[in-house]
């Protein structure tokens, strides 16, 4: 009987003892688990919306959820009237993976035969990018493309429903990043009279439905004129007023333009940028995109390279030769990478979220 006593406490010591080692080692890989995923966060080795959540506006500073100044890179699409063929799900992965973009911006034009002339086709053609950006985890800007229509307020009913809708379908996602107009320009469009009202319509359409996204806001004389923005600031929280350069065109000048709006507490966003001139397609200039690069990562500025085409035109980043059914197994866009597209591929993953790099 005394022998079977001991037989069982044996065994019960022994059951315990297994339970205690396997609590233990429970313990010691959550434990494990938690400081990776703490080291992760702190080297900001995941640059994507997971990684660093809704973004928002702190003085002039873009933000991530933990607080940290934070910097978006990465391409805009061409015209996706035109274009919208090359945008498979598999380039933006390989624009996310290899190149190391964090967001994407649609550039949906509305004249030039895009949204006003064929709305169903060109929405429907922007919400599919949405949501595969949003599928692979990319901030993502929808940009409301006015160029040859160059007073926003030509189409301010179709801006209207078109973000009333959008914002709704996209209530509260983190993803999504709205830009209301692309370039207002020509003398006669001024922010006092134009751009300033029609913000003022649209922006409280996004917030009513999305109330935390961050809104970018075109800027005069094609997005070049800080100046005035700064004098009559919007009242809204979470707004960025964009600036577009050229950096064949566009140099210290613009620069200084950008620090002095800075200085007096402007949030400013490059949504488009060009390593050529302001036409698209000449004056390629690697040394001012460099001062440029520099500068935009001193700064904490945000940038968007124009773009995601193989448009015969130097600010293209792929080659004419370039078409989806040239990707044969083992074949890549980098394949088929452009002066342009090259110069621009070296800045995408730079110090902030990859410690090998060096300028
Ligand atoms: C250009 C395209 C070109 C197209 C033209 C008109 O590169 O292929 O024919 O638009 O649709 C901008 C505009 C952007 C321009 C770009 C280069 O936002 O639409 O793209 N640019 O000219 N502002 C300054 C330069």
């Amino acid at each position: 009987m005394k022998s079977k006593i001991r037989v069982l406490l044996k065994l019960i010591i022994f059951v315990i003892i297994i339970a205690i080692i396997i609590f233990i080692n429970k313990l010691t890989q959550s434990h494990t688990e938690k400081d990776v995923a703490e080291i992760i966060k702190r080297l900001g080795v995941s640059n994507l919306v997971s990684g660093n959540g809704n973004l928002y506006v702190d003085g002039t500073n873009l933000k991530n959820m933990y607080h940290e100044n934070f910097q978006l890179k990465g391409i805009s699409s061409h015209g996706i009237q035109w274009y919208y063929d090359l945008l498979t799900k598999d380039n933006l992965t390989y624009l996310r993976d290899v190149w190391g973009i964090n967001v994407f911006r649609i550039a949906m034009y509305t004249n030039e035969n895009g949204y006003i002339s064929n709305p169903t086709e060109i929405k429907q053609k922007a919400y599919n990018l949405i949501d595969m950006c949003i599928d692979l985890d990319l901030y993502v800007i929808i940009d409301w493309h006015t160029l040859s229509d160059n007073d926003p307020n030509m189409y301010i009913e179709e801006a209207k429903a078109f973000f009333e809708e959008t914002s709704l379908k996209y209530q509260n996602v983190p993803n999504l990043i709205y830009e209301i107009c692309n370039e207002p320009n020509q003398g006669s469009v001024t922010w006092s009279n134009q751009i300033k009202p029609y913000a003022e319509e649209i922006i409280p359409i996004i917030r009513n439905n999305s109330k935390d996204s961050v809104i970018l806001v075109g800027t005069p004389t094609w997005c070049v004129n800080l100046n005035d923005p700064t004098n009559e600031p919007l009242d809204f929280n979470n707004i960025m007023y964009t600036f577009h350069f050229y950096a064949g065109t566009h140099k210290s000048e613009s620069r200084n333009t950008i620090t002095k709006a800075l200085e007096n507490g402007l949030p400013v966003f490059i949504s488009e940028w060009g390593t050529t001139d302001i036409s698209g397609n000449s004056g390629f200039d690697a040394e001012s995109t460099m001062d440029w690069i520099h500068f935009m990562d001193e700064n904490n500025l945000s940038w968007i390279n124009w773009s995601f085409s193989n448009k015969d035109e130097d600010s293209a980043i792929l080659t004419s030769e370039y078409s989806n059914e040239t990707l044969q197994e083992g074949l890549t866009i980098d394949n088929y990478i452009s002066e342009s597209g090259n110069l621009v591929r070296q800045f995408i993953n730079t110090k902030k979220y990859n410690p090998l790099y060096e300028y």
